[in-house]
C-alpha cells in the first residue's frame, strides 16, 4: 500500500483521470442470493497476480464529531486499491464494482506496472441498513493468474471502521512471503483481509440465546498506511496499540513496527494453521477485540498464587481445614488453579474458537455504533458493561434434582484488591449472608460483588465472588462471575433475573402440596390438609408432617394460604414453584 501522506493524491489523480462511467442509478433493492459460479482456478505456472487490496469510504468522519456518519441521501465515495502483485506489466486488466452483488460499474486498467497500485472509485448515495460493496478485478478471468483468490475485497458499508499502520519492512516481507503458505494470498494486505475475515466470521457464527442473530456488527480495513521503519508511532504511546492517535476517523486501529519481525514469529511462511501468526494472528483480533472495548475474561480465573508473587489469594478457613485446595475448593492444575472462567474463547485466549457469548452479547450492546472513548487498545469504556446488572438477582440453590435445598445459608466472600493484573484477595470473612425460601430461592441484591462498582482491571478484579452453601450438615463452596448477571441484564432482564446452583448430596423430601403425589392439587389433597389444621402453633399429627408448607412447625393459615396458591384442579399439573 501506499505511504499515507499520498493516499489523498492518488485517489484524486485516479478518480479524475480513469474516465470512469457515471454511476448508474442505484436499484434500492435488497442483497441478492449469491449466484453460484465456480471460483476461478489459479495457474500455478502463472507469475501474473492482480490484489484488490482494500475499499476506502469518503468522506470519513471523526468519531467524536457531531456527525460521525454518513447520512441517507449523502454522496459517498468508495475508493479500491488494485495491485499489480505479479511479475510483469500488465497491459489492459478490467474491473468491477458490485453493490450486493448487482454490477454496478466497470472500466478498464492499462499498463499496469509490477508493484504498482491504482485507486478506482465508484459514488453512491448512502442508504441505511447492511449493504455490500464489492470491488473485482478481472471478473471475466481473462488473465490466469498465480492467484485469483485475492481477487476481490467484499465490504459492508456501515462496517465498523478498522484502520492499520504497517512499517514498510513488514509490508514487503508479507508480500515477498504470503504466496508461500499456498492459500492464495499474495500480500500484506491480503493477510490482513484475511485476519478481518475471521473477524467477521467469527462474528457471523457467534448465534448464542443472548444473540440469536449473532454478532451485528462487521469490520471493514477502511485505511492501510504503510510507514518508513521506526515511525511508529507517528503521535504518542505504543507502536502496536497506538500507531497514529491523532487519527478519530477510524473506529479500531493496530500498528506493525519493523521490530515485529525480529524475533520468530512471522517465521513460518509454509503453514496454513490457526496457529501460525503469518496464516491467523488471534492475538491481533483479540487485542482489536480490547480496542472495541471487550475484557480479558481469562481475569476472572482465581489463581492461589499470591504467597508466591503471584496475583490471587484465597484466605478462607473451614474450621482448621484451609480450604484453597481441600475437598471443598479443589485444584483444577497445577497445584494453583481455583477456578477457570465460564465463557472462554477469544477473549479469554482461545484465539480460534471466536467470540464467547459473553464477547458476542457486550459487542452487540454498542452495535452499530462508532468508538467513543478512544478508538485503541485500551479505550476509555473499556469493560463499561460489566456494571450492566439487573435489580434483582435470585439464585436458587437445588439438589442433583432440581428439588429446592430450602433454609439453606449462603454466604457471599467479596474479592478486593491484589497484586498484578486481574488480582484479587478473598479474605476470610463473609461480606453477606441469606437463607434460602422454600423454594430454594437467596435474592440477592443488584450488587453482590462489591460496595462500589465492578472493577476488572490491574491491581483488582471484584467481578467474581465465593459462595459457601451449607445444608443439612454439608458445605460447598461455588464461584460465580458477575458474567452471568451481566447477560441475564442484556437479555432484557434488568428488574429480575434468575440463576441456579445445582448442589449434589442428600436433600430434604420434597415439599409438594400435591401430598397424594398424583400430579396435581385438588380437592383429594385439600383434604389431607384440612385433617391436618393445628392451628396457629399447634402440634402436629403423626402422618401430618408432610402439611407444613412454610417451613415451621405447625399447620395454620399460613400454610393453608401457600396451598390456596398452590390449587391446580384435578388431573392439572401442579405448578412446582407454587410455593415461593
Ligand atoms: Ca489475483
Ligand atoms: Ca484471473
Ligand atoms: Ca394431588
Ligand atoms: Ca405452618
Ligand atoms: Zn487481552
Amino acid at each position: 500500500m501506499i505511504a499515507g501522506l499520498l493516499l489523498h493524491a492518488l485517489a484524486v489523480a485516479a478518480s479524475a483521470g480513469m474516465g470512469l462511467p457515471p454511476p448508474p442509478p442505484f436499484s434500492p433493492a435488497g442483497k441478492p442470493a449469491a449466484p453460484v459460479v465456480a471460483e476461478p482456478a489459479a495457474d500455478p505456472a502463472s507469475t501474473a497476480d492482480l490484489d484488490v487490496a482494500n475499499i476506502e469510504r469518503t468522506p470519513r468522519y471523526n468519531y467524536d464529531a457531531a456527525k460521525n456518519n454518513p447520512a441517507p441521501g449523502d454522496l459517498v465515495t468508495f475508493s479500491g486499491h488494485i495491485r499489480n502483485t505479479g511479475d510483469g506489466t500488465v497491459a489492459s486488466v478490467s474491473y468491477e464494482w458490485r453493490l450486493n452483488d448487482a454490477p454496478v460499474a466497470s472500466g478498464t486498467l492499462t499498463n499496469l506496472a509490477v508493484d504498482e497500485e491504482r485507486v478506482v472509485t465508484w459514488s453512491w448515495t448512502w442508504q441505511a441498513g447492511d449493504h455490500w460493496i464489492k470491488l473485482v478485478v478481472d471478473p471475466g478471468n481473462v488473465i490466469a493468474e498465480s492467484s485469483e483468490v485475492n481477487n476481490q475485497v467484499v465490504d459492508r458499508t456501515n462496517g465498523i471502521i478498522v484502520g492499520f499502520w504497517v512499517e514498510q519492512s513488514v509490508y514487503d516481507y508479507f508480500g515477498t512471503h504470503q504466496k508461500d503458505l499456498g492459500v492464495g494470498s499474495n500480500s500484506w494486505d491480503d493477510w490482513a483481509q484475511r485476519q478481518m475475515g475471521f473477524w467477521n466470521q467469527f462474528s457471523q457464527n457467534a448465534i448464542y440465546p443472548t444473540t440469536p442473530n449473532g454478532v451485528l456488527d462487521r469490520v471493514r480495513i477502511d485505511k492501510i498506511v504503510v510507514v518508513p521503519d521506526g515511525a511508529l508511532p507517528l503521535a504518542g504511546g505504543y507502536p502496536t496499540n497506538h500507531p497514529d492517535l491523532g487519527d478519530k476517523t477510524v473506529d479500531l486501529m493496530w500498528g506493525f513496527p519493523a521490530t515485529l519481525l525480529d524475533g520468530s514469529m512471522y517465521s513460518n511462511h509454509t503453514s496454513a494453521s490457526m496457529g501460525n501468526p503469518f496464516y491467523y494472528e488471534g492475538s491481533l483480533l483479540h487485542e482489536l477485540g480490547h480496542a472495541r472495548y471487550l475484557i480479558d475474561t481469562y481475569g476472572f480465573d482465581v489463581h492461589n498464587t499470591a504467597h508466591n508473587g503471584g496475583h490471587d489469594s484465597i484466605q478462607i478457613w473451614e474450621g482448621d481445614i484451609y480450604v484453597g485446595g481441600s475437598s471443598y475448593m479443589p485444584y483444577l492444575a497445577w497445584g494453583e488453579v481455583l477456578y477457570y472462567n465460564k465463557y472462554g474463547m477469544m477473549m479469554s485466549g482461545g484465539y480460534d474458537e471466536g467470540w464467547s457469548e459473553y464477547d458476542a452479547g457486550a459487542l452487540n450492546r454498542i452495535a452499530g455504533q462508532r468508538a467513543c472513548c478512544g478508538n485503541y487498545n485500551a479505550p476509555g469504556n473499556i469493560g463499561v458493561f460489566l456494571n450492566d446488572l439487573p435489580a434483582n438477582n435470585h439464585l436458587r440453590i437445588t439438589d442433583e434434582v432440581g428439588q429446592p435445598r430450602r433454609g439453606a445459608n449462603v454466604r457471599i466472600y467479596r474479592a478486593t484488591s491484589g497484586p498484578g493484573w486481574y488480582g484479587k484477595t478473598i479474605d476470610n470473612t463473609p461480606d453477606l449472608e441469606f437463607s434460602t425460601d422454600n423454594a430454594g430461592y437467596a435474592h440477592l441484591p443488584r450488587n453482590p460483588f462489591t460496595a462500589g462498582s465492578i472493577q476488572h482491571t490491574y491491581g483488582i478484579a471484584n467481578s467474581i465472588m465465593v459462595l459457601r452453601i451449607s445444608h443439612l450438615d454439608q458445605i460447598w463452596y461455588r464461584f460465580q462471575e458477575v458474567t452471568d448477571f451481566n447477560i441475564e441484564y442484556w437479555r432484557g432482564n434488568t428488574q429480575n433475573a434468575y440463576y441456579s446452583i445445582e448442589l449434589p448430596g442428600p436433600n430434604e423430601t420434597p415439599v409438594s402440596a400435591d401430598f397424594d403425589g398424583d400430579g396435581d392439587v385438588d380437592q383429594e389433597d385439600f383434604g389431607h390438609l384440612q385433617v391436618c389444621l393445628t392451628g396457629s402453633g399447634g402440634a402436629i399429627v403423626s402422618g401430618c408432617e408432610n402439611a407444613v408448607l412454610d417451613g415451621d412447625t405447625d399447620v395454620d393459615a399460613a400454610d393453608l394460604a401457600i396451598f390456596v396458591n398452590c390449587i391446580s384442579g384435578a388431573d392439572v399439573s401442579a405448578d412446582p414453584d407454587c410455593l415461593d
